[in-house]
């Protein structure tokens, strides 16, 4: 059989309508990502990874884009509505200041492992990767994924910051090899 990993981009309150760097409509993947966790949650050959971005206050990243998601502050914390299972593993990137942190497969969780070391950890073969913003963070982790992974994008739990950067980034990723689904797809075939 082979394990699989859901791994979930971003789903914080400043990437929300509202937030510091919002994602239009960012909120609406919240209820489709609800109900794929709930049908991978408990399930053996499945872990749910979420990705955070966890700025200090200083980082460079913000020469870049607006103050976002710096760490310990409301606006880096999960959207409310998002059902976080307690035994997800949380990976954190954008720790230090010179960093940007798109990529999950750059961020470590809280025990310093990075999201490569947990993937060998429990042999994952498949990663499912969703979230925001589809051309920065997710399109960033999905393509570091297929280097190593079947890689396989959830589009209707992903929003892009424009809607032609969004194209692009699913062109791209595809180009990679990346396999684009939807999550009712996933929940058919392979959960
Ligand atoms: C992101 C811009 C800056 C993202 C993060 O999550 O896609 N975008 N930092």
């Amino acid at each position: 059989m082979t394990r699989k990993a859901l791994l979930i981009v971003d789903l914080l309150n400043d990437f929300m309508p509202g937030g510091a760097l919002p994602v239009p409509d960012g909120d609406a993947v919240i209820k489709p990502t609800n109900k794929i966790i709930d049908q991978c949650e408990d399930k053996e050959d499945w872990i749910i990874i979420l990705a955070v971005d966890w700025h200090p206050e200083d980082s460079k990243h913000f020469d870049k884009w607006p103050i976002h998601c710096v760490r310990n502050t409301p606006g880096a914390k999960f959207h409310p509505d998002l059902n976080v299972p307690s035994d997800a593993v949380i990976i954190y990137k954008g720790l230090n200041p010179s960093e940007d942190g798109y990529s999950a497969f750059d961020g470590i969780a809280w025990n310093g492992f990075e999201l490569n070391d947990i993937l060998n950890i429990f042999s994952i073969g498949e990663v499912f990767v969703c979230g925001v913003a589809t051309e920065v963070c997710v399109k960033l982790t999905a393509i570091d994924a297929i280097k190593k992974y079947k890689t396989f994008l959830l589009l209707d739990a992903c929003r892009a910051l424009t809607p032609e950067g969004g194209r692009k980034a699913v062109k791209e990723m595809e180009d990679a090899g990346v396999i684009i689904m939807t999550t009712e797809e996933v929940m058919k075939i392979k959960i």
